[in-house]
């Protein structure tokens, strides 16, 4: 399938995924979101993907959901729009490999929505993190008010969400919201350094990982602790524990397949 506004390209079992539509920042219209959905629908098939890097073109990373595209909607369409949306995040963010958001400028509503579902945040110095929606007269539709507040506390995310203010790669790296803020010339290197550590890890376990930290998220320890035993018993016997355990035995790198 041809893609309009997403350029993707593999190498050594890493995808990136990035966001092309530079006359508007890389903002997110129902195009964009069905070619997003497509390449991500084909990264998670592809057994060759180990690992999913997500990037913007140019000067933003995503600015937001595509305002001319909002403008006029009625409220039925306004929460199709925002269930389409919030259903490819909600699948991006559960997906069995990992993801990285590697954030290289404006990550505004809608984009710092869709980093907010992505495994790991690495930024460059140029990033900035807003959800401005409250300055639109409109309450972030992609999920924000959900996940920012678990990520960061609710009182720093309630003031990112009540000013609307943009936050620095500095700031957002303080807050908990960003793992690693890197130069502009280090950035590619880095997330691509970051991405083959997590490549080079089993991918059967790394699934399995994920799992049960989904499941876990919203369930008690004494849930969760049942949950994450169910995942690690399911380990044991497969190829990637035994190879695992034993090129741990024989002091080699293990070699996992899967
Ligand atoms: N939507 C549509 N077009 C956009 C958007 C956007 N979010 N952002 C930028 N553009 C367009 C601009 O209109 C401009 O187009 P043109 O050249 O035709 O005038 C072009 O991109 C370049 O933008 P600027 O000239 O403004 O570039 P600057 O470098 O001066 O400014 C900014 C960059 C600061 C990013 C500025 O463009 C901006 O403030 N953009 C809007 C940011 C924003 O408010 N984002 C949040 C949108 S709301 C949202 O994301 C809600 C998500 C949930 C929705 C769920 C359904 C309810």
């Amino acid at each position: 399938m041809e893609l309009k506004y997403i350029l993707t390209s593999k190498e050594n079992g890493i995808e990136t995924i990035t966001f092309h539509r530079p006359e508007a920042l890389n903002a997110l219209n129902s195009e964009l979101l069905d070619d997003l959905d497509a390449a991500v629908s084909d990264a998670a098939l592809d057994p060759d993907v180990r690992v999913i890097v997500f990037t913007g073109e140019g000067k933003a990373f995503i600015s937001g959901a595509d305002i001319n595209e909002m403008n006029n909607k009625k409220n039925l369409e306004i929460i199709d729009y925002s269930r389409k949306g919030a259903a490819l995040f909600r699948r991006i963010e559960t997906l069995p490999k990992p993801t990285i958001a590697a954030v290289n400028g404006y990550a505004f509503g809608g984009g710092l929505e869709f980093a907010l579902c992505c495994d790991v945040i690495l930024a460059n110095e140029k990033a900035s993190f807003a959800l401005p929606e409250a300055t639109l007269g409109i309450v972030p539709g992609f999920n924000g008010t959900q996940r920012l507040p678990k990520i960061i506390g609710l009182s720093k995310a309630k003031e990112m969400m009540f000013t609307g203010r943009r936050v620095k790669a500095d700031e957002a790296l303080a807050m908990g919201l960003v793992f690693k803020v890197f130069s502009l010339e280090d950035f590619q290197a880095e997330v691509i350094r970051e991405a083959e550590m997590m490549a080079s890890a089993s991918a059967s376990a790394i699934s399995l990982i994920k799992s049960a930290v989904c499941a876990g998220a919203d369930v008690s320890v004494d849930v969760g602790k049942d949950i994450e035993l169910g995942y690690m018993t399911a380990c044991f016997g497969t190829e990637d524990q035994i190879e695992g355990f034993t090129a741990f035995l024989e002091k080699r790198k293990p070699v996992f397949r899967r």
